[in-house]
């Protein structure tokens, strides 16, 4: 049986372009959300879209559409692709930005092929999704989803001390179309796995059926200065060693309850920040993640007993602030089915999976059927520089992509 393929030249020159935009002088690529190396990525972005054909929209919290719909398909709920084009600091040239070009591909294909579309496909690539700058992650489409007001999203204060609505502002991309407005249908988001199972099972299509719960606390320990050189240990109150101890305590937690749980402590900063000085303070981020809500809840609350006990043991003062938070996810089973009926037609190998990433298909799945192709990450890494998928894996995707769009946008 043929099938139809998407532009594999097309597709590579634009995940190669954008991987371009927003590099330091180190090389190193960094678009954070609203930011000058954001927008550039942005208005590339629009340009393509722009030359597919497609109509443009912007909403108030900055997510960019690519609409393509005719007359006699417009008053249907739009099919919606899309994922992300923010970055990381430091990062690989996938994450995020393959779903969206991908998606853009898969649309311009269609157009090309004459395709009759039962309802509008809309492309999306929506506002920090990354959550680096500003918390939460998936900030966007948690607003297009009426998860959070979008004038609190506005307000939203980064890492940097500037606020999410004047950025995007400043950047030109403080659209005027109400977040939600665009209610899709159904919702399929493309995305490198960034994990290492299907490279480990030679296998090039995932089928996610579910994404893990995430949690993102901000803690602070407060201690006390004094002077490294005569201060005994056991007269200390050192905020830095305290939040050492915590980053030993989830690690031994979790690998003690055998669980899939994860634990990571991305930043951390200490005060008065000198070499010869116990710190008297320090500001540490803690993300969470399982599968199960429960097991979640459980990991969450030992990390506060252990908060507590801490205290106690090392003389210092802990307070946290919850950064995020949002519950698993599982996907609608019968976008999953296409997945694996699509793979299965082109002779490609695929599994079932679940997500460990956050994805805005997590968010997407509260207002429509939703759910997400992966395709392989070289040695399972992501958020890295050494980020990769191979050309012929990023095809495959992208056609699984194109298959599931037929079947889903080719008859009510
Ligand atoms: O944090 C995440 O999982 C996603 O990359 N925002
Ligand atoms: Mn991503
Ligand atoms: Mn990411």
């Amino acid at each position: 049986m043929s099938h139809h393929s998407i532009n594999a030249e097309r597709l590579l020159a634009h995940i190669r372009e954008l991987g371009a935009i927003g590099r330091d002088d180190r090389g190193q690529l960094t678009r954070l959300a609203a930011s000058d190396t954001e927008k550039l990525g942005r208005d590339s972005l629009v340009g393509w879209i722009e030359a597919a054909g497609l109509d443009v929209a912007v909403d108030r919290i900055g997510n960019i559409f690519g609409i393509w719909s005719n007359q006699d398909n417009a008053e249907q709920l739009p099919l919606m692709l899309g994922s992300h084009i923010d970055t990381v600091i430091n990062a690989g040239i996938y994450d995020g930005c393959y779903g969206v070009l991908a998606g853009l591909e898969v649309i311009e294909t269609l157009k090309e092929q004459g395709f009759i579309s039962e309802r509008p496909i809309v492309v999306a690539a929506f506002t920090n999704e990354e959550g680096v700058r500003y918390a939460p992650d998936m900030l966007g489409s948690l607003v297009h989803v009426g998860g959070l007001a979008v004038e609190a999203a506005l307000a939203t204060l980064g890492t940097d001390g500037t606020t999410l609505g004047s950025e995007l502002a400043r950047i030109g991309y403080a659209g005027s179309v109400e977040p939600g407005s665009l209610k899709p249908h159904a919702y399929v988001e493309l995305h490198i796995e960034q994990g290492p199972v299907l490279e480990r099972e030679a296998t090039t299509i995932g089928a996610v059926e579910n994404l893990q719960g995430i949690s993102w606390q901000r803690v602070t320990i407060d201690g006390v200065a004094n002077h490294a050189g005569t201060t005994p240990m056991a007269m200390r109150c050192d905020a830095g060693l305290a939040a050492a101890r915590v980053g030993l305590f989830l690690r031994e937690h979790i690998l003690r309850s055998n669980a899939p749980s994860v634990a990571t402590i991305g930043t951390m900063r200490f005060e008065p920040d000198a070499i010869n000085v116990i710190p008297s303070r320090a500001v540490f981020t803690v993300d969470l993640r399982d599968p199960d809500e429960d097991r979640l809840q459980a990991l969450e609350s030992a990390l506060s007993d252990f908060l507590r006990h801490l205290e106690q043991e090392e003389h210092v003062n802990v307070s946290v602030e919850r950064l995020a938070r949002f519950e698993p996810v599982i996907f609608d089973s019968a976008i999953v089915e296409a997945i694996e009926v699509s793979a299965s037609a082109r002779g490609l190998k695929s599994r079932r999976m679940t997500s460990g990433a956050g994805h805005d298909a997590q968010m997407i799945a509260r207002i429509a059927p939703a759910a997400m192709i992966f395709v392989p990450s070289r040695d399972g890494i992501s958020h890295n520089p050494r980020e990769h998928t191979n050309l012929a894996d990023l095809v495959a995707g992208a056609n699984i992509l194109l298959d599931v769009v037929e079947r889903i946008a080719g008859s009510r």
